[in-house]
C-alpha cells in the first residue's frame, strides 16, 4: 500500500485527516454575541489519498468545506469533501490517479481530460450560491446548507474560461462580482479572461487579453472605476511540465508588472506598467483611486515566499527573504507614467479587508504574520511554516494598531469580519488558531475577537473536539444571505 511521504508537507499540522464529521452545539467558554448569526465558511485542502508524487504539496490537497454555523450564541461544525470530477475518479479507484502539482502531463492514462482541479483554496459566496474555487480551473458549487457537491459551475453556461481566480471581488454597493482566470484557454495559454456577473449572478461581460508573460495571477483588485492586475515574474513553461517540471519557477531577475483597465472598459485599453524586478505577492489588501492615481496595496515579499516554486539556480532561503506591505501607485492622467512602489506597513500575508471597505479608500485591515520574537513557527500550512500572531494595521499610518499574540507554538489562520449593524460598533473577528502540543499533535480552536480591540481577551472560545487542518481561505455569510441562497440550475 501507498503511504503518504514523510515530509512537511504531510506530517505535522499537515498530517491528513480525510475526516468529514458533524457537530452540534459544540461547547462555547465565554460567549459569543447574538448579532452574530451567520456561517464561516473555510476551504481546507486534505490529501484523500497517498499522492503519486513524492514531492507532492498542500496545495494540491483535495478541497475540503469546512462551516461554522453560529445562531443564538450557539455554534455547529460540519466538513465535507468537496466531490470535484478526481476526487469521485479516485475515490473509486482507492488511490491517487493524478499527478504532479498542477501537471497534467504526469496523471495516469485512464484520468487524461478529467477536470484535475481540487477546488481547495477560497469558498466564494455570490448573489446566494457558494462555489469552492481554484485558480487552475472552475469553481465547484456546493449546497451550503447540506455541504453536497452539486457540480462544476459555468454560470449557466455562459463562461467561457476553463478556469476562475480563487480571489474575485465583490462591490459592496453595486452587488457585482469581478473575476478572472489566468490560462483561460488551457495549461500554459497566455490568456486571461476578465468578468463580471452582475448582483444576481448573471454573468454579463466576458473579454480575454493576454499576459505578458506565463504567470500565476493569484489575487487582483478593482477600484470603483478600474481593475488591477500585478504580475509577478513566477513562470510556467509548457515543455517543462511534458518533461514532468515544476508548475512554477520564480525567476528573481524577471519583472513584475501592474496592468490596470477601466472596470467597465474593453480590454483594448489595458495599460502595462513595469513594477520592480524579482519581487512576488499572492494577495492583494486592497485597491482604491485618490483623482486621476489608483493605489493596490500588496503583501509583497522579495522573492516567491513557496519554496516548491524555486529552480536549483534560486533555492528558497527564508533568512534573506523580507517583506511588507507596499503600495504601488500610478498617475493615470499621466500618458507617460511610471509605477511607484513604496513599502507602507509591516510583512505579512492573507490579509482580511471588511466587505464595504472593497475598492474605496479605506483606514484599516488585519492580517497574520510571523514574528520571529515571538518563538519558531509552527511546521504547516503550504509554506510549511505558519504565523504567529494577528495584526491590524493602520494604513493611514502603516502602523500596528493592535496585535494579538498568544506565544510560541501557535499557529494563526487568515480571519473574518462580522461587521456589526450598530454605528461605531467594529464588529468581530473569527479565526481558528491551531496550537502545537508536541511535532505530532496539536488541537484547534475558533475564536470570537473584537475586531477593534483584538488583544483583549477573547468574547468565546470554542474548542475543536477534533484538530483541523491549515485553512486556506475563509468567506463569511450571514443569516440573511443564507436564507436567500440559490442552489443548483437558476
Ligand atoms: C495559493 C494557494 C493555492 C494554490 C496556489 O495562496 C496559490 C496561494 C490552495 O491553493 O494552488
Ligand atoms: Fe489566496
Amino acid at each position: 500500500m501507498s503511504k503518504y511521504p514523510d515530509t512537511v508537507q504531510f506530517n505535522g499540522l499537515n498530517r491528513p485527516i480525510g475526516i468529514e464529521w458533524s457537530a452540534c452545539n459544540l461547547e462555547v467558554q465565554g460567549s459569543i454575541p447574538a448579532e452574530i448569526d451567520g456561517a464561516f465558511f473555510r476551504a481546507v485542502p486534505d490529501p484523500a489519498h497517498a499522492p503519486r508524487d513524492p514531492a507532492d504539496i498542500a496545495l494540491s490537497g483535495d478541497g475540503m468545506v469546512s462551516r461554522f454555523r453560529i445562531s443564538n450564541g450557539a455554534i455547529d461544525h460540519d466538513i465535507r469533501y468537496v466531490h470535484t470530477a478526481r476526487f469521485e475518479a479516485e475515490r473509486k479507484a482507492r488511490h491517487a490517479l493524478f499527478g504532479k502539482y498542477r501537471n497534467p502531463f504526469t496523471d495516469m492514462p485512464q484520468v487524461q481530460g478529467v477536470d484535475r482541479t481540487v477546488a481547495n483554496t477560497t469558498p466564494v459566496w455570490h448573489s446566494g450560491r457558494l462555489l469552492m474555487t481554484k485558480e487552475d480551473g472552475r469553481a465547484y458549487e456546493v449546497n451550503p446548507h447540506t455541504l453536497e457537491t452539486v457540480g462544476s459551475y459555468d454560470f449557466a453556461g455562459m463562461l467561457r474560461s476553463q478556469t476562475m481566480t480563487a480571489h474575485v471581488r465583490v462591490d459592496p454597493v453595486t452587488g457585482e462580482m469581478f473575476s478572472f482566470g489566468y490560462e483561460a484557454g488551457g495549461t500554459c495559454t497566455d490568456q486571461v479572461a476578465y468578468w463580471i456577473a452582475d448582483k444576481n449572478g448573471k454573468l454579463v461581460s466576458e473579454q480575454w487579453f493576454a499576459q505578458p508573460y506565463l504567470s500565476t495571477i493569484h489575487d487582483f483588485a478593482i477600484t470603483e472605476d478600474y481593475a488591477l492586475f500585478p504580475l509577478f515574474p513566477t513562470l510556467t513553461d509548457l515543455d517543462r511540465l511534458k518533461a514532468g517540471g515544476d508548475k512554477w519557477i520564480h525567476e528573481p531577475d524577471g519583472d513584475s508588472w501592474l496592468g490596470v483597465m477601466p472596470r467597465y472598459g474593453s480590454v483594448d485599453q489595458l495599460r502595462w506598467f513595469k513594477g520592480p524586478k524579482g519581487v512576488s505577492a499572492f494577495h492583494f489588501v486592497n485597491a482604491f483611486q485618490q483623482g486621476q492615481t489608483v493605489h493596490v496595496d500588496i503583501c509583497l515579499t522579495s522573492t516567491n515566499a513557496f519554496p516548491f516554486m524555486h529552480g536549483p539556480d534560486d533555492p528558497f532561503d527564508p533568512r534573506t527573504m523580507k517583506g511588507g506591505l507596499t503600495r504601488w501607485s500610478v498617475d493615470l492622467a499621466d500618458a507617460n507614467a511610471t509605477l511607484q512602489s513604496n513599502v507602507i506597513g509591516p510583512p505579512g500575508d492573507l490579509p482580511r479587508l471588511r466587505d464595504g471597505d472593497q475598492g474605496r479608500a479605506y483606514t484599516d485591515f488585519w492580517m497574520p504574520c510571523y514574528d520571529p520574537r515571538i518563538g519558531p513557527p509552527v511546521v504547516g500550512g503550504p509554506v510549511g511554516s505558519c504565523f504567529n500572531c494577528l495584526l491590524h494595521v493602520d494604513v493611514t499610518t502603516g502602523q500596528v494598531k493592535d496585535a494579538l499574540v498568544l506565544g510560541p507554538g501557535v499557529a494563526f489562520n487568515e480571519p473574518v469580519h462580522v461587521p456589526s449593524a450598530t454605528t461605531g460598533h467594529g464588529g468581530w473577528l473569527l479565526a481558528v488558531i491551531d496550537y502545537e502540543l508536541d511535532s505530532e499533535h496539536h488541537r484547534s480552536e475558533l475564536m470570537v475577537l473584537q475586531a477593534d480591540r483584538i488583544s483583549a481577551p477573547p468574547l468565546a472560545v470554542i474548542k475543536m473536539p477534533l484538530a483541523l487542518r491549515p485553512q486556506v481561505h475563509g468567506w463569511w455569510v450571514s443569516a440573511a444571505q443564507l436564507a436567500a441562497a440559490k442552489v443548483g440550475p437558476p
